[in-house]
């Protein structure tokens, strides 16, 4: 199947950020192949002069997520320290739109929607479907995604540009396939045309 990218998109990347990249302090298995792969999503859209939107997971050093309080994960993503920083290598374009989200110390939000300007920012822009790659898969990809498709927007899930945690086996190819059946397109690269 082709799919043709026209003026009406925007790529949003989801938390490729140094604490999820192996070595990280909450390595995603595979993390870093995202990088080149999303590298190439973020060229056609300065080909195409479409908007880019890159969010961060942004925690407060006491975040409830973190063990130290009780919650399932390493303390990672700390808003202005090393690991909360865009992965090396990453390339995107000085006007990216940086979006900080799960910033309150007694929430966690894996969704790049929650209570961000994010869904208005993409109105303002024009755009109705979204090319959505990144970090994780089974976590903050499945839920942006959720809110993207609620929100009304169509998705493109780059494929290609995902990687899942999987505390449990078959987690990121579970997220994929409800995301699917929400309404979301599973492509690679290779099947768009522009
Ligand atoms: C994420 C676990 C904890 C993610 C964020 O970006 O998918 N996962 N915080
Ligand atoms: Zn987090």
């Amino acid at each position: 199947m082709t799919i043709t990218i026209g003026n009406h998109e925007a790529l949003l990347v989801v938390d490729v950020q140094r604490d999820f990249m192996p070595g990280g302090a909450l390595a995603v298995p595979d993390g870093d192949a995202v990088v080149p792969a999303l590298n190439r999503y973020a060229a056609l859209a300065r080909r195409k002069g479409l908007p880019v939107f890159a969010s961060r997971d942004w925690h407060p050093k006491n975040h409830c997520s973190f063990r130290a309080r009780g919650g399932p994960w390493p303390q990672h993503c700390v808003a202005g320290t090393p690991g909360a920083a865009f992965a090396e290598n990453l390339d995107l374009a000085p006007d990216t739109v940086v979006i900080d989200k799960a910033m309150r110390e007694d929430a966690d939000a894996y969704s790049a929607f929650s209570g961000t300007p994010l869904a208005q920012l993409l109105r303002e822009r024009g755009a109705k479907r979204l090319l959505v790659g990144g970090l994780a898969t089974d976590y903050c990809v499945l839920n942006t995604v959720r809110d993207a498709l609620k929100e009304g927007f169509g998705v493109l899930l780059l494929k290609d540009a995902i990687r899942a945690v999987n505390v449990q086996p078959g987690d990121g190819e579970r997220a994929q396939r409800e995301m699917q059946e929400a309404g979301a397109v599973a492509v690679n690269y290779q099947e768009l045309s522009s």
